[in-house]
């Protein structure tokens, strides 16, 4: 009988939920200043399809940001389970993000490399109906800063540093839409239900 309510208690730590990490800020390396559409990197924490971030680009009239990157910070440090992510769309899906190096730190200031994700085009026409792409960091990485450095977009342009695009910047600017990071934490709701159910199954044995 011990052994069965045991065993419902070991069941019941292991149901765990994903949490939203709250930002603390976050900065970027260029930003294309275009009130209305494009804007600094805190458009990508405000969960709001309707703000973009996009880089300065690589030509001689607009800005010469060649290795594009943005840094999203906590106010602590947290096992980071995950992350969320829309894309750039409609007229803009070509600048959206492809291959992103993912960094982590937990001071803010020194960062190591951690994984590289490759974030799909979004052949959406509006905000209202883009899409959010769900990735995984099994087992989770503890950190109070996440770097992304981004090497190419959906132009296949290519982030490196001398890659001038000429005149003016098009397929040498990078964006994203939103990012939202999560962690895994025990669900007290369904730790609870478990609880009263394991009470329920030794009554009934009874
Ligand atoms: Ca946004």
């Amino acid at each position: 009988m011990s052994f069965v309510a045991v065993a419902v208690l070991f069941a019941s730590a292991q149901v765990q939920a994903q949490t939203v990490i709250p930002f603390d800020g976050a900065t970027q390396s260029s930003y294309y200043p275009n009130p209305g559409w494009s804007g600094p990197a805190a458009n990508l924490i405000d969960d709001n399809p309707a703000t973009q971030w996009q880089s300065h680009g690589c030509s001689d009239n607009e800005g010469k940001d060649y290795t594009p990157s943005v840094t999203f910070f906590f106010d602590d440090i947290y096992n980071v389970g995950g992350v969320s992510i829309r894309n750039l769309f409609g007229g803009a899906a070509e600048r959206g993000a492809r291959d992103v190096d993912i960094l982590v730190s937990l001071d803010g200031v020194k960062f190591d490399y951690y994984t590289s994700i490759v974030v799909l085009k979004d052949t959406a026409a509006d905000k209202d109906s883009c899409m959010v792409q769900d990735f995984e960091f099994l087992g989770g990485v503890d950190a109070m800063a996440v770097m992304f450095e981004f090497k190419s977009n959906h132009w296949n342009w290519a982030f490196y540093p001398g890659h001038h695009e000429g005149t003016w910047a098009n397929a040498s600017i990078v964006g994203l839409v939103d990012v939202q990071f999560t962690q895994t934490v025990p669900e007290p709701a369904a730790m609870s239900l478990l609880v009263l159910g394991g009470l329920a199954m030794l009554r009934r044995k009874r």
